[in-house]
């Protein structure tokens, strides 16, 4: 009796071996991410500083003709705004180096129009070296924005302004270390001072700038930097400053059509495309306040912990990464009103999305890849994700389980493909346990590398989740409730 016990037992273990072995990962759904935009979207939440002679003329877009010497912070304390980032979760820093004024924050040796022809340090100062050392002392990556747009420049225009902006690029990408992301907009030619002109400028977006070879001088300096556009290549726009990803976001998209400041590719840039070919997932930006830069009129309209917890919902919780615009005043700090928000977020985020009840809970899925435990229901409880649950080949409709060890109030339901090998899931449906019977509580669209649904709070011991619809074997890496 006891051979026969330990013969199967062994066979067993045998047998589960060969399958483990034979169980093979599925193939990759193309298009997939880069292993840099990988870990771009495990940042999730970053924010951008909007900071420049705007913020001393209390405007949105400055001329051109400011004179240098209106920029003059009581001090500048990068320190502070990588202190309040850190603490409140940020993961990194995008810096206005140049905004479409063309004032430059860093004292470039190619324009007068600079921080060294203000006062502030007496022109010595260097706001770039100040942010990105203070990011880095934090923790935080450092990325920046150039405007392509120059309303300050001459020959803003004319091929010579090209050679200008690459100039620029040059010195901010030897000098500063590290830089994560470069971000450059679609708000393209109009009216400017233009050295003296004061004219309308326009320019064609698609062929002006010719941003091929310009990212192709950047990434030579820095191979694994990402470029945001509304046409990517890396990060596309999310198409509204409202702090809105569509409830529908593929990460894929046709590019071939798309360039910056192109017209009328808003709703596209919003959900992307299914049958996109190329991985160039959204970023949402929008700002605290009303305006991009601090204008003393409207610390009173700073967005609330709430206005941002939902802000998070809509961008974080539908897949995409959010870049949280936070303007230093006049003082070169964030405003104490700001502060506040940013940490009555957090503690919302502590409150609401930090106690995950499916923790190791016990998972039950109607099919799982060769049987294999590398690929069961289980590995989307176990908090690694680098781990999933994974159907056989040509299983794109699957359930699965997760049973509490005692009935919890949800108020949240957070899922998340293994994206690495491609987004896949377009329709799901999640259900809750009541009385011996499923209920449905909530449907989705895509899932991508992380969705967030917010549910009518429901009392119960179990959710299933059924994939209704995918372009391949569903991979599912978590799922965690709230
Ligand atoms: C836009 C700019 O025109 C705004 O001023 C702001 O910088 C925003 C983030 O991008 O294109």
């Amino acid at each position: 009796m006891k051979k026969i016990v330990l013969c199967s037992f062994l066979c067993i273990g045998f047998a589960a071996g060969i399958m483990a072995q034979q169980t093979k990962p599925p193939a990759p759904v193309y298009p997939i991410p880069s292993a840099r935009q990988l870990a771009w979207h495990q940042l999730e939440t970053y924010a951008f500083i909007h900071f420049t002679t705007n913020t001393f003329t209390d405007k949105e877009w400055g001329f051109g003709d400011e004179d240098p010497k209106i920029f003059n912070p009581s001090k500048v304390d990068a320190g502070q705004w990588a202190a309040v980032l850190k603490e409140t979760g940020f993961k990194a820093m995008i810096l206005t180096t140049k905004h479409h004024d063309g004032f430059t924050l860093w004292p470039s040796k190619y324009t007068e129009h600079s921080v060294k022809n203000s006062p502030w340090k007496n022109g010595k100062g260097d706001v770039v070296k100040e942010a990105s050392d203070a990011a880095r002392k934090a923790g935080l990556k450092f990325g920046v924005y150039l405007s392509p747009w120059d309303r300050n420049r001459a020959d803003y225009g004319s091929p010579s302004y090209i050679m200008y902006y690459r100039n620029q690029l040059k010195e901010l990408f030897t000098n500063y270390g590290p830089i994560f992301e470069m971000w450059f907009d679609g708000a393209n030619g109009g009216d400017g001072y233009y050295g003296g002109k004061k004219e309308k400028r326009k320019i064609n977006g698609a062929t002006y700038y010719d941003w091929p070879a310009t990212l192709k001088l950047v990434r030579s300096m820095q191979p694994d930097v990402l470029f945001f556009s509304d046409a990517g290549p890396d990060i596309r726009w999310v198409g509204n400053e409202r702090g809105m990803a569509g409830e529908t976001n593929w990460n894929s998209i046709n590019p071939d059509t798309l360039y910056a400041g192109k017209a009328g590719i808003t709703a596209l840039l919003n959900t992307g495309s299914e049958d996109g070919t190329k991985w160039i997932p959204a970023e949402v930006d929008v700002s605290i306040r009303p305006g991009w830069f601090y204008h003393a009129s409207e610390d009173g309209k700073v967005k609330t912990p709430e206005q941002l917890f939902d802000i998070y919902l809509t961008s974080v919780g539908r897949g995409s990464n959010l870049l949280l615009n936070i303007p230093p005043d006049r003082n070169g700090v964030f405003h104490p009103t700001d502060v506040a928000s940013l940490k009555g977020f957090k503690k919302l985020l502590d409150e609401r999305l930090s106690h995950n009840l499916a923790k190791h809970a016990k998972v039950v899925a109607s099919n799982t890849r060769g049987n294999a435990a590398a690929f069961s229901g289980a590995k989307i409880t176990d908090g690694n994700r680098d781990t999933y649950w994974a159907t056989d080949d040509g299983i794109t409709t699957a359930d699965i389980e997760v049973w509490l060890p005692a009935a919890k109030k949800i108020s949240y339901v957070l899922l998340q493909e293994y994206i690495a090998l491609g987004q896949r899931v377009r329709s799901f449906v999640v259900e809750a346990q009541e009385g011996g019977n499923w209920k449905e509580i909530a449907t989705g669209t895509t899932i991508g590398y992380k969705r967030i649904l917010k549910i009518d709070p429901v009392v119960t011991s179990a959710i299933r989740v059924r994939i209704t619809g995918a372009k391949g074997t569903p991979l599912i890496s978590n799922l965690a409730l709230y």
